[in-house]
């Protein structure tokens, strides 16, 4: 779930993992009602969670609340799955919600490590610990568009990369197989034409200019 937070290149996957799986519907159930708050949460919020994730089996494999630290991101960026941006809108802090999320809205027929297998329906009980508002989205398709030509080659996105991994501290080599593999990983999923470049209309990532 928080494998998107480093790197886009690990949003890329999980927002793209979905395609291929079969529609199915995100069910939400308020376990703990809150009517009334001053703040609802909304797109671009900064939210603090607790959560257990399990498999629809009852297979627990993730708990804020054993770890005892909630998890903060943002909402509406592509850094979780589907079911957690549609299933975590208009709530208050204290409401606890029950969501039921089919794979083509969580880790479709790719799963995620070893703990999610491929088409896995998950079962989260959330808690909204607390929300504020959180920076309005860069436009990634322009930032990595850095000739303005509206489509994205293999060495503009590896540019990208290399500068994110710089920002974050880390340093990457352009040369290495493990960079090659992660651009190419990101091709295989976005350029779905195959004519090698992703266009504006095939990037999955942020590229609209909000206000
Ligand atoms: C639930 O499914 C997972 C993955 O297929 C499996 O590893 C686990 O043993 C199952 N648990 C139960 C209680 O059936
Ligand atoms: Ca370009
Ligand atoms: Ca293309």
């Amino acid at each position: 779930m928080a494998n998107c937070l480093l790197l886009f290149a690990g949003c890329f996957l999980a927002a793209t993992a979905l395609v291929a799986a079969a529609d199915g519907e995100l069910k939400i159930e308020v376990t703990h009602a809150v009517e009334k708050c001053s703040r609802k949460t909304q797109r671009h919020d900064l939210v603090t969670m607790h959560y257990v994730g399990a498999l629809d089996n009852g297979t627990q494999f993730d708990s804020t609340w054993e770890r005892n630290q909630p998890f903060q991101f943002q909402l509406g960026i592509g850094q979780v799955i589907k079911g957690w941006e549609q299933g975590l809108l208009d709530m208050c802090p204290g409401e606890k919600r029950k969501l039921t999320i089919p794979p083509n809205l969580a880790y479709g027929d790719k799963g995620a490590g070893d703990a999610i297998p491929p088409g896995s329906t998950l079962v989260f009980e959330v808690e909204l610990v607390h929300t504020a508002d959180g920076p309005v989205p860069p436009n990634v398709f322009k930032q990595i568009d850095v000739d303005k030509d509206e489509v994205l080659t293999h060495d503009e996105v590896s540019n990208y990369l290399v500068s994110q991994a710089k920002q974050h501290g880390q340093t990457v080599d352009k040369d290495s197989e493990d960079h090659k593999n992660v651009v190419q990983t990101i091709f295989d999923h976005e350029d779905r034409d195959k004519d090698g470049v992703i266009s504006h209309d095939e990037f999955s990532g942020p590229k609209k200019d909000e206000l």
